[in-house]
């Protein structure tokens, strides 16, 4: 029995690695992760470019200001305090464009503060 069971962990983790090999492979499953700067009045980059039905993390730093990083169409919302990495994650799940913006005043270009998430099949 003993023999069997050390037979059984070594397919699973057989399985598993192979699994990961060819994930990392093909970079299905694996999450996408972006940087993303905000300062006053830009997002770099301000187009993202995503897969559908890939996970997605983004990680936003704020060099200034604790600007806002939204996306209503997604339902993505987060404030991006300075000095700390903000992690916005989310599966697309429908190709197209989605705009972003900073929704929090951020002076006097607060309203050029924007960008967009574009989701390819
Ligand atoms: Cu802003």
């Amino acid at each position: 029995m003993k023999a069997l069971r050390l037979i059984a962990v070594t397919v699973g983790l057989s399985g598993a690695l192979l699994g990961a090999a060819l994930g990392a492979q093909e970079g299905v499953g694996k999450e996408q992760v972006v940087q993303v700067t905000a300062r006053r009045f830009t997002f770099t980059p301000n187009e993202i470019v995503v897969k559908k039905g890939r996970p997605v993390v983004l990680e936003i730093s704020s060099e200034d200001f604790v600007h806002g990083f939204n996306v209503p169409a997604l339902k993505l919302r987060a404030d991006l305090p300075p000095g700390i990495v903000t992690r916005v994650r989310f599966t697309p799940e429908r190709v197209g464009e989605y705009d972003f913006v900073c929704d929090n005043f951020c002076g006097a270009g607060h309203e050029e503060m924007h960008g967009r998430i574009v989701v390819k099949d």
